[in-house]
């Protein structure tokens, strides 16, 4: 228990540091997030003392994902191990889902800020998570097991020779590691690597893994061929969904419920700069995300255009399906014209240049623009998930082609029981032929 104690200090300092410092949001949503985290933490921290000291032989999940990817595509992954969890459960063992800290993301490039060694309870409802498999942050894990320790890291990998015949079948074999390994071997014998930022974690040992499969293909391997405590799957995104948009997927990706400030500070936004609140558009929320069962329609959203504008590396590589500025701003005015609609919300990573010339050419356009003390509360994945928040609850929504940052905002909409017209849009390239919109993917219950 004692790290937590010091973690919810840490929080309250921050908080009470960025209110002295910072002309901040509003005090009650400094208050509010620090109930919310706390509560988080504590139950957290309930659940997984209780269930060490009954089961004899808890397990351990860990897992991390290559480097370059992003916030949205890791919240994919998540979905995958949580399924993986779910299968060694069913089988009666006792697992736990580590986890991984967030940090050093590519995209979170905001200066100056400490964005390291993240825990989940910063961007998620811990207790929400639970309620679908069982899952801590890493430093309960390191509290509970000891030390800094994972015994087993499997590096998954595709096969070498690719898929033989050019046939898909689905399989999992002990190879050796294709790429070099990105794990050292200390004095003592274990081997260190990157681990989230935790420079004292060390894993006793490392092998390569080749897996073409769906997620739970690991759990034959995890029950019978390893055997240790820990195990750690490195490059968990070679594995693939169980079952894409099937109940357990949507079990899943509901319960990743936003942590409670975040979703205040949006709807917050919402009542103060577009006249949006859950009443008036019949977006009312449950905090037990199993008793969310909006039905589709029903809900109104607020009246504003929702807009997500990926920028950054989605143009560098001049891709036929991202439009111009222009062509989106263009798009943009006729579908407030078309929908009625005079306020436009606009999340963007767009970098100044483009900024400017947005402004310039879509003037009214509002955004969510945190001071600097505010970004060093929220970070940078704490201001994403805001941006997404106040599209989820836009009347109409159109997103960029093949974002994960855009498809989780579909997801949140299907949630609060959007009509689908309203969601699965997208911006077309200014001179893309055939511009396909994104598939409605509906929640089974
Ligand atoms: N705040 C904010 N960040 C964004 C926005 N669009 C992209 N980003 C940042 O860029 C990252 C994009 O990576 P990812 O989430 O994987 O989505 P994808 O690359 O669009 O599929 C996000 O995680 C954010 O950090 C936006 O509209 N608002
Ligand atoms: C797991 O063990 C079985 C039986 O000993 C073996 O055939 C198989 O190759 C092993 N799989 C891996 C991934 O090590
Ligand atoms: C490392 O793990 C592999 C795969 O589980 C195992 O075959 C090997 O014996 C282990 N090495 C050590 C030193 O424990
Ligand atoms: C805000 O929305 C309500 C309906 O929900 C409407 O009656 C009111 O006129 C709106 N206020 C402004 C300032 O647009």
């Amino acid at each position: 228990m004692a790290h937590r104690a010091v973690h919810i200090l840490r929080l309250w300092t921050a908080s009470l540091y960025s209110c002295t410092l910072s002309v901040s949001f509003v005090l009650v949503t400094l208050v509010a997030f620090n109930a919310a985290n706390a509560d988080d933490v504590f139950s957290a921290s309930h659940t997984a003392t209780a269930s060490t000291s009954m089961a004899r032989d808890l397990r351990y999940l860990l897992y991390d994902v290559n480097p370059p990817e992003g916030f949205n595509l890791r919240r994919d992954v998540y979905i995958r191990m949580a399924s993986l969890v779910k299968t060694l459960t069913k089988d009666g063992d006792d697992w736990v889902l580590v986890l991984p800290p967030w940090g050093r993301l590519y995209h979170w490039q905001s200066p100056d800020i400490y964005q390291l060694r993240i825990p989940w309870g910063e961007f998620f409802s811990l207790t929400s998570l639970q309620v679908n498999v069982p899952v801590i942050e890493y430093e309960e894990f390191i509290a509970e097991n000891g030390g800094p320790f994972i015994d087993q890291v499997l590096v998954l990998q595709n096969y070498a020779e690719g898929w033989t015949d050019g046939k898909w079948e689905e399989k999992v074999d002990k190879r050796p590691c294709i790429e070099k390994l990105i794990y050292s071997k200390d004095k003592q014998g274990f081997y260190r690597g990157w681990f989230w930022g935790y420079e004292e974690t060390r894993a006793r040992n490392v092998t390569c893994i080749s897996a073409q499969g769906h997620a739970s293909i690991m759990a034959p391997v995890l029950q019978k061929n390893i055997t240790v405590t820990s195990v750690m799957l490195d490059r968990a995104e070679t594995l693939l969904h169980d079952h894409y948009a099937g109940k357990d997927y949507w079990d899943t990706r509901r319960s990743m419920v936003f942590a409670k400030h975040l979703r205040l500070i949006g709807d917050n936004f919402r009542a103060t700069h577009l006249n949006s609140t859950d009443i008036s558009d019949s977006t009312v929320y449950s905090e037990d995300w199993t008793r969310m069962k909006a039905k589709l329609g029903s809900a109104k959203g607020g009246p504003y255009l929702g807009v997500h504008l990926r920028r950054k590396d989605f143009i560098w590589g001049h891709r036929e399906d991202v439009p111009s500025l222009k062509g989106a701003v263009k798009k943009i005015r006729s579908l407030m014209k078309k929908h009625k609609l005079d306020k436009v919300f606009l999340a963007t990573d767009a970098d100044g240049g483009e900024l400017k010339e947005l402004k310039r050419l879509l003037p009214e356009m509002l955004r969510f623009d945190p001071s600097i003390e505010d970004l060093e509360l929220l970070k940078d994945g704490g201001v994403a998930i805001i941006d997404q928040w106040i599209c989820a609850h836009a009347r109409f929504f159109i997103g960029t082609s093949v974002s994960t940052f855009s498809f989780r905002i579909h997801e949140e909409r299907e949630i609060l029981g959007f009509d689908p017209k309203t969601t699965y849009n997208r911006f077309c390239g200014d001179s893309e032929k055939e511009c396909e919109q994104p598939t409605h993917w509906k929640i089974v219950y």
